[in-house]
């Protein structure tokens, strides 16, 4: 995938990261559930250093509940505190004050005589202000669909004793691995304008073929399914009734409505990176 995805607030909010992280006693480091690895900003990671982190795998709803669990064994063996989280409705949210004293050991606002401070950090669209506004247990930070709506540095209270600090989501200029590239695309982290919205439902038809054919049957009542995704994406495209004239399958649109219906989660709960140590 070729892309031009490092604009010039990517760049800026590295720069906002590395100098708020003076003032923070911690970091949350949110990851998507269905690819924690793909997810993970190389860049990012490397600015956090040894700054306490706590690992929150969000989006659990749309993750496949077993990988989830061995995703969290990998972080824990890495030495990290791990947070299983839908910020959506509030899952794994109470845990988070044991979380951050685990991380913490001596994070008492007696002991800093001021609240502590936390910044949450993660590649755009992965719930960083959903995550927040979940927190504060009301809506604080701007949330949305689209990638990048967090602009600049925003604070919030929690309770008396913390205080934390919404970031704009960062990706990294370079995928080493095409298939990073295209495991962003299709869970939302890129936004829409700047990739193929066909090639990456071509990605992830292919994927689906070798790794979940059934889910793709039940979700299209399909029978039986065709090797060559461009048979299925012009099948699934005269399911949904996505046509142009003449009759033959509109492949962009169906593309995008195939899109938004797996980060739905209307296929079902996938995860995409394979556990690794
Ligand atoms: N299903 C599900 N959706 C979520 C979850 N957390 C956030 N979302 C959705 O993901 C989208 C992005 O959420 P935001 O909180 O705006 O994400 P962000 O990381 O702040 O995004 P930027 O500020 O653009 O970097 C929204 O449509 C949320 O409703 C979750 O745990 N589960
Ligand atoms: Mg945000």
């Amino acid at each position: 995938m070729s892309v031009q995805w490092f604009p010039g607030h990517m760049a800026k909010t590295k720069r906002l990261i590395r100098e708020q992280l003076k003032l923070c006693d911690a970091v949350f480091e949110l990851l998507d559930a269905r690819i924690p690895s793909s997810s993970r900003n190389p860049m990012v990671n490397e600015i956090l250093g040894k700054k306490p982190r706590i690992v929150v795998l969000n989006k659990i709803d749309l993750a496949e509940p077993g990988l989830t669990r061995s995703w969290e064994s990998v972080f824990n063996d890495r030495g990290h505190v791990v947070l299983k989280v839908d910020s959506i409705r509030g899952t794994g949210v109470r845990s988070v004050t044991a979380a951050v004293q685990k991380a913490v050991p001596r994070s008492g606002t007696a002991v800093l005589g001021r609240p502590l401070r936390l910044m949450v950090v993660g590649i755009p669209n992965v719930g960083k202000s959903s995550f927040i506004n979940r927190l504060v247990g009301q809506k604080s930070a701007r949330t949305g669909k689209r990638p990048g709506l967090t602009r600049g540095k925003q604070w919030v209270r929690v309770g008396r004793n913390i205080e934390l600090m919404d970031t704009p989501g960062v990706l990294w200029p370079k995928f080493e691995d095409p298939n990073v590239g295209y495991r962003l695309a299709v869970t939302g982290a890129v936004r829409e304008e700047v990739v193929d919205v066909e090639e990456i439902a071509h990605w992830l038809l292919n994927w689906l073929l070798a790794n979940a054919p059934t889910a793709l049957k039940k979700r299209f009542d399909l029978r039986a399914l065709p090797g060559e995704s461009g048979d299925l994406l012009d099948l699934i495209g005269i399911k949904r009734g996505l046509l142009l004239h003449g009759g033959r399958a509109d492949r962009s649109k169906t593309a995008a409505v195939f899109l938004k219906e797996f980060q739905d989660g209307r296929l079902g709960r996938f995860t995409l990176d394979e556990p690794h140590a």
